[in-house]
């Protein structure tokens, strides 16, 4: 017997050669752990009162079980965990004109006699309804890991408040099959075969007052063969607690259970029960000859809810924290298979991620020298270009400015010949001024 703090579960001795269990060989007398050395008390001690403070320690801590429904709209969820709990949940119709499968989480608090238990039952809004079917599970799957990811993370807090956490990760989930009679859909085949290592799945066929007794005979093994071939690992009831092993074998061989939902009450002979009431007759909820309703009660909440919150923590949990923890590089042992401590794996990865830091480091430094030398080559190109426009520019300058001073000699010659021309003629327009003076000074005489 111990008790899982963190988990608030008790583990009878019953249990413990189970799945779950440790693998050393127990006996009527306990496990025998070499070494470890037997004795009798002389007297009464006392600590067989053990059981006692652990039940009364539970009690008084509470219970919490989360169930997931999954089914397309409208196809009974709401009403059967209504008639499974005995009282009425927050319901809302669902529309059939979602975009994308969404996942709705309501959480309650119930008591029966002194116990109590909190309640999360998780829907999925629109599953089935789109057009493109193909990514309909991937909501759920990321529900799913993300309750795990905050149980781990909360695990690995340093202060850790596992007593007071509130445990979301779902322990159950019930698959709603349609009616149909022909066989499973491809969608829910998919779902199934996504989620089978994260969660219990209990198939069940919804509405099963609208199927046939021999059809649904047949809808039955069909479905489990179709199960089988694609591999989908559904959740079985245990075997390992004898005294259940006998109910629990049969129920196993009844799966999916085929289920009615109804809270309404009608009178059968002088008692009130919860039925279906149609124009032919009266289909009773808890009567075992018109569904499978009592036997789903029974498996998931009398017999086996401890279990159900046991797979998921040892089992399905564990899958998903060894995954993300190797994930992240840790891991118990070396290549060689020696023991690996924590600070071992932190100081190794620490030196890793240095090297690694390094060596980008260098990486980087490499490339910034080797951009650097092209930069510098381009423009030292660009100058050798520059340089060479340059020498090209000066030279017709100086081809223009030779030529230019061609032409300016030139003009000076021609403006000293013109210069000289205008002497010359100014000389002789004097000269002919004097002799025409002369002239008209004789003639006067
Ligand atoms: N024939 C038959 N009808 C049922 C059964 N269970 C529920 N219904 C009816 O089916 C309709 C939808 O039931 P809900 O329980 O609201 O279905 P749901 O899956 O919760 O629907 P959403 O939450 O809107 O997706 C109601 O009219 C119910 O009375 C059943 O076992 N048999
Ligand atoms: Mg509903």
């Amino acid at each position: 017997l111990s008790l899982d703090n963190d988990r608030r579960t008790i583990h009878y001795p019953l249990h413990m050669g189970g799945r779950g269990g440790p693998s050393q060989g127990y006996s009527a007398g306990g496990p025998h752990y070499k070494g470890v050395r037997p004795l009798s008390l002389a007297g009464h001690v006392g600590f067989d009162s053990l059981p006692d403070q652990l039940v009364n320690k539970s009690i008084c801590q509470g219970f919490c079980f989360n169930i997931l429904c999954i089914g397309e709209t409208g196809i009974g969820k709401s009403t059967l965990m209504d008639t499974l709990f005995n009282t009425n949940f927050e319901n809302f119709e669902s529309s059939h004109f979602e975009p994308q499968v969404k996942l709705r989480a309501q959480t309650y608090d119930l008591h029966e006699s002194n116990v109590r238990l909190r309640l999360t039952v998780v829907n999925t809004v629109g599953f089935g309804d789109q057009m493109n079917k193909q990514e309909s599970y991937q909501p759920v799957v990321d529900y799913i890991d993300r309750q795990f990811e905050s149980f781990l993370q909360e695990e690995l807090k340093i202060k850790r408040s596992l007593h007071n956490y509130h445990d979301s990760r779902v322990h159950a989930c019930l698959y709603f099959i349609s009616p149909s009679g022909h066989s499973l859909k491809s969608l829910d085949l998919v779902t199934m075969k996504k989620l089978d290592s994260k969660v219990n799945i209990i198939p069940v066929i919804a509405k099963a007052d609208t199927i046939s007794k021999s059809e649904l005979h047949k809808f039955k093994i069909k479905i489990m063969s179709e199960l089988v071939s694609n591999g989908v690992q559904i959740y079985q009831f245990p075997l390992d607690d004898e005294t259940v092993a006998k109910v629990n074998t049969a129920m196993n061989g009844h799966l999916p259970f085929a289920v009615v939902g109804s809270t309404e009450e009608v009178s059968v002979g002088n008692k009130m029960v919860k039925a279906r009431q149609y124009p032919w007759g009266v289909v009773q909820v808890e009567n075992e000859s018109h569904c499978d309703f009592v036997k789903l009660r029974e498996m998931l909440i009398c017999i086996n809810m401890e279990d159900l919150r046991e797979q998921t923590h040892t089992h399905h949990y564990e899958l998903y924290r060894r995954c993300k923890l190797e994930e992240m590089g840790f891991q118990d042992t070396d290549p060689e298979c020696k023991p690996v401590s924590l600070q071992q794996t932190y100081e190794a990865k620490r030196q890793e991620f240095l090297v690694e830091l390094q060596k980008r480091e260098d990486e980087m430094r490499q490339m910034f020298v080797q951009r650097v030398k092209l930069k510098e080559s381009e423009l030292k190109e660009d100058e050798r270009e520059l340089q060479s426009r340059f020498e090209q520019l000066k030279r017709l300058h100086a081809d223009e400015k030779s030529a230019l001073e061609e032409k300016k000699r030139l003009l000076d010659e021609d403006q000293s010949s013109f210069g000289k021309r205008r002497a010359a003629a100014q000389l002789l327009q004097a000269q002919s001024l004097t002799a025409n003076g002369k002239k008209d000074k004789d003639r006067k005489k």
